[in-house]
């Protein structure tokens, strides 16, 4: 039988289920990797499972969020991740070595494996030809223990290339005009497996581009297969024993094509708030542009930055505008040391971070009142870069140098000659910031500074519940809107008490109250409710609250699961119409749950403020049922052993 290459590597690592798009499947996991924001909890819950060592092939522990050391919060969390990861068994990328990844792709990804990260964006690895899937940490920390991932079998969507991208287009451009097309809800319960005869054209760095911002479009992952370039780009990594040429059979099955002419791309933009409004550069106009930011694990590959640093050479940043640039690794950036790039970049006026998330997950470098910054990240969710009001544009490495000259929204082909640039032979290897785990576990002692505050567990289900509606949400919130991250939140990540205050902050300031005012509550939510990143925090904090249950028009993947691993219900409606009627404070009544929840399909509700009945599916499978009914993964885990 003919197979697509997702079909292939998911067959390769199929430990239960059938492959049937919508049937619960669990797979096998090679590699895990964690960052810092996410970490914390991870390892929190890794250690809380009992199992000494990670058993995978390789797991990877970064610290690339919260480098903004502005307390001892963000340095004692740093410490805990050192050492927890040499006692456990993992490998500890140092802060300053890199966003996470970047630094997986060149250092430790391969084509054919799995790789499961407690980040949204782990799908970068796509473009190795791996399939990588972002989740909640207690999905990974069970992945490390040796445990499978569990997942709903998704649909393989095939995005067929043709064509060569013009001068001054790039792979941002690609998965712009992905997005447009299929907008941030499109990729749910989808891989988008990319093929044709475009892809020998786009380099690894490229392919990871899109890949990372399949994360955007709500897919479970994206993947490319691994050919000639695949190899290159290995072999300049020093690498090039990992390599295996990996591809879909020809004629292999897809559940839908969607066919993209290359050549036929132009710049474009996602305007705010939001990575699908997207538009033509030539089409938005030139708005003024008060911040460019450069970098985050999208855009800040070598070649990214070295056509970067050619744009802006001898030339001037606009006097009114800031321009602030954060290479993604310690490989590309002492790459642009070394040949004079970072010289050309100084002298054009351009400020230099370090090698972290920064601006993108709001880090520093919040743009001005109602200003307008057009960053090369992959997400402009209103509030994100830590300024309310600012207006924030997804764009190219090329849209961005070319707007930090002119001051304006600008399409990078009125400059003229497009900047050669082609990836080195042989990159600057240096793994001298990635430590190995500890060969003597128990002389490791683990450093838990005051902001590492114990595990919260959530109760068993009650059979029976009432609770009042606590908001109501509308379409596509984002795990942002639910628990804000920035400077000043992030670094309660490992502090769930602390951070659980600002649950809804930019939606409403009271919401943290009035939950635990009432001893708890529901959330109703539109479509796509919990978009964005895979933090659990998301689910951990509103559970602290006592939210008990979130009912919605629809959810996405991962926020999905992270709600069920910390034992809170996701509901949805027998019929939509039944959203608008219901409102905040209104009481809600629900009995007979935990049959209900075994016998799956629905479950009766009465809105006991209007006297009415009110039907919602619970769509559960029995594993995902008998994990809410324990009161979460951890408690579940534990009763399986
Ligand atoms: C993000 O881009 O929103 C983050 C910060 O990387 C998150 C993870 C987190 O909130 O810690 C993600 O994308 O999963
Ligand atoms: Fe970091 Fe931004 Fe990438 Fe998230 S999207 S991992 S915050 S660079």
């Amino acid at each position: 039988m003919t197979k697509n290459l997702s079909c292939k590597i998911i067959e390769a690592h199929l430990v239960a289920g059938k492959m049937l798009p919508g049937e619960e499947i669990a797979i096998k996991i090679d590699q895990t990797l964690t960052q810092d924001a996410t970490g914390t909890m991870a390892y929190l819950q890794f250690e809380a499972m009992g199992v000494p060592r990670a058993k995978t092939e390789i797991s990877v522990s970064y610290v690339d969020h919260n480098t903004l050391q502005t307390g001892f919060e963000n340095a004692d969390d740093h410490l805990f991740l050192q050492t927890i990861a040499s006692k456990h068994g993992i490998y500890f990328s140092r802060p300053g070595n890199g966003i996470c990844h970047q630094v997986h792709l060149e250092r430790f990804g391969r084509p054919g494996a799995t790789l499961l990260g407690s980040d949204s964006h782990t799908p970068t690895g796509g473009g190795l030809g791996m399939l990588a899937i972002g989740a909640g940490g207690l999905d990974v920390a069970v992945a490390m223990g040796g445990g499978p991932f569990h997942l709903t079998m998704p649909k393989v969507i095939n995005i067929r290339l043709s064509g060569k991208l013009n001068p001054w287009v790039s792979a941002k451009d690609i998965i712009l005009e992905v997005l447009r097309r299929l907008s941030v809800k499109g990729g749910v319960g989808k891989i988008l497996e990319y093929g044709g005869p475009g892809v020998s054209s786009l380099s690894v760095p490229e392919r990871a581009t899109i890949t990372n911002m399949g994360a955007e479009l709500g897919a479970t992952s994206s993947v490319f297969p691994s050919d000639e370039a695949t190899l290159a780009f290995l072999r300049a990594q020093g690498r090039g024993d990992a390599w295996q040429p990996l591809a879909a059979d020809p004629e292999a099955a897809y559940d839908e094509v969607i066919d993209i002419d290359l050549s036929a791309l132009e710049p474009m933009a996602a305007q705010p708030h939001s990575p699908d409004n997207v538009a033509r550069i030539k089409d938005i106009g030139q708005i003024k542009v008060n911040q460019v930011a450069i970098g985050s694990c999208t855009n800040s590959s070598y070649t990214d930055l070295m056509r970067v640093s050619s744009i802006l050479k001898g030339k001037t940043v606009h006097p009114d505008t800031s321009l602030v640039i954060s290479p993604g690794s310690r490989q590309v950036f002492a790459a642009l040391a070394k040949n004079g790039a970072l010289a050309d970049l100084i002298s054009a006026g351009a400020r230099i971070l370090e090698t972290s998330c920064g601006p993108c997950i709001g880090m520093g470098q919040s743009p001005c009142s109602a200003g307008v910054s057009v960053r090369t990240f992959n997400r402009n969710f209103e509030g994100r870069s830590g300024t309310a009001d600012a207006k924030v544009y997804l764009a190219s490495p090329e849209v961005a140098a070319a707007s930090a000259l002119t001051g304006v929204l600008t399409d990078p082909r009125e400059l003229g000659l497009y900047p050669e640039v082609s990836q080195p032979e042989q990159f600057l290897t240096d793994d001298s910031m990635i430590l190995p785990p500890s060969p003597e576990p128990d002389k490791v002692e683990i450093r838990r500074g005051p902001n590492i505050k114990p595990l919260p567990v959530p109760k068993p289900m009650d059979d029976s519940l009432e609770l009042p509606v606590l908001l109501k949400t509308g379409d596509n919130i984002t795990t942002d809107h639910i628990m804000p991250a920035g400077s000043k939140i992030l670094p309660l990540r490992s502090n769930i008490p602390a951070i659980s205050r600002y649950v809804f902050n930019s939606v409403d300031p009271e919401f943290a109250e009035r939950a635990l005012a009432s001893g708890g509550g529901v959330i109703v939510g539109g479509l796509n409710y919990g978009q964005g990143s895979s933090r659990e925090h998301a689910a951990l904090a509103p559970m602290y609250l006592g939210v008990k249950a979130v009912v919605a028009k629809s959810f996405a993947r991962i926020h999905r699961a992270n709600l069920i691993n910390f034992g809170i219900l996701p509901l949805t409606f027998e019929d939509e119409a039944a959203y608008e009627s219901l409102q905040q404070g209104e009481i809600l009544q629900l009995a007979g749950i935990i049959q209900g929840l075994q016998s799956g399909g629905a479950l009766s509700v009465i809105n006991k403020t209007r006297n009415q009945e009110l039907k919602l599916i619970h769509n559960l499978s029995p594993r995902e049922a008998a994990v809410i009914l324990a009161g979460g993964l951890l408690n579940y885990t534990k009763q399986l052993n």
